[in-house]
């Protein structure tokens, strides 16, 4: 897969890109970045990417001429169709659904704003779809590229060791992780749940099956539909309410309702 990131800080993106499960997917040949500045594609001494809004207000805009000419020449560097993502704050959020189709493209073009925005011509002209990260303000769309190409890459066919296995991670099954303990057993914050030293793998694994259900019910009440859960996972959730955790969680009178989420 091709990457390729339109910013007025390319260097950025090139560091993001050195270590890590992106860096080793990029030298095992499964990943290539680049980046790419509209500002070399600017005109005239003072190479202007930015212009005040039509209509007044605060901040800049970008320019369409630069970024067009930038966007051009990405797409002449490689014949192949690229998908074009416009990273913004008006986009649809990303999940994880979505980190799995992109991460099928065979070319990506990742346009990173900076000031207010970019003119909407440009965007109606030249994107594909616009990407949020969620709902907080970040100062511009790199971290925000960063996030979707570190989450694309390593979905990529041999991108991760089989330590790192993402089918196991959360979101891939749609619930939170279990707990996890190392050494030592007896620590003075306190003991290491028994059934993991049991040595039997069929109680390990409903333990921790049943430690994801309860997690994502309390903390996560919106990834999971009790309904539609399937009966051995419901009956597992349930025990899990009736656990010392889940009564502890759940003051009395709460019984069968997660928390109020924060927020
Ligand atoms: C304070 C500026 N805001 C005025 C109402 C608008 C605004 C413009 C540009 C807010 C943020 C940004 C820069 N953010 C991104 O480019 C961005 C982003 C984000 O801020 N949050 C979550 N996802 C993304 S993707 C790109």
């Amino acid at each position: 897969m091709r990457i390729d990131v339109v910013s007025l800080f390319p260097d950025f993106i090139a560091q993001c890109a050195a270590f890590g499960v992106v860096g080793r997917a990029g030298e095992r040949g499964l990943l290539s970045l680049h980046g790419w500045n509209p500002r070399d594609h600017a005109e005239g001494n003072y190479r202007r990417v930015d212009d005040r809004p039509f209509g007044g207000g605060p901040g800049m805009v970008m320019l369409i001429d630069p970024l067009r000419a930038c966007l051009r020449a990405v797409r002449e560097a490689d014949p192949a169709p690229a998908r074009v993502v416009y990273m913004s704050p008006q986009g649809r959020p990303l999940d994880q659904a979505k980190v799995r189709e992109l991460a099928a493209c065979e070319r990506l073009v990742l346009l990173c704003g900076r000031y207010e925005g970019v003119d909407e011509r440009l965007l109606q002209a030249e994107v594909d779809e616009e990407l949020s990260i969620g709902d907080y303000v970040l100062s511009g769309g790199e971290l925000a590229a960063a996030v979707v190409v570190d989450a694309v890459a390593r979905l990529q066919d041999g991108a991760l060791n089989d330590a790192e296995s993402a089918v196991q991670d959360s979101f891939e099954d749609g619930l939170l992780d279990c707990p996890h303990y190392t050494r030592p057993v007896d620590h003075e914050l306190g003991p290491v749940p028994e059934v993991l030293m049991s040595g039997n793998h069929a109680r390990i694994a409903r333990w921790r099956r049943m430690q994801s259900l309860g997690r994502t019910w309390l903390r996560r009440p919106d990834l999971i539909d009790e309904a539609t859960l399937p009966a051995a996972d419901r009956a597992l959730l349930e025990e899990w309410k009736a656990s010392p955790e889940g009564v502890q969680a759940l003051p009395d009178g709460r019984a069968g309702e997660p928390p109020e989420q924060a927020g």
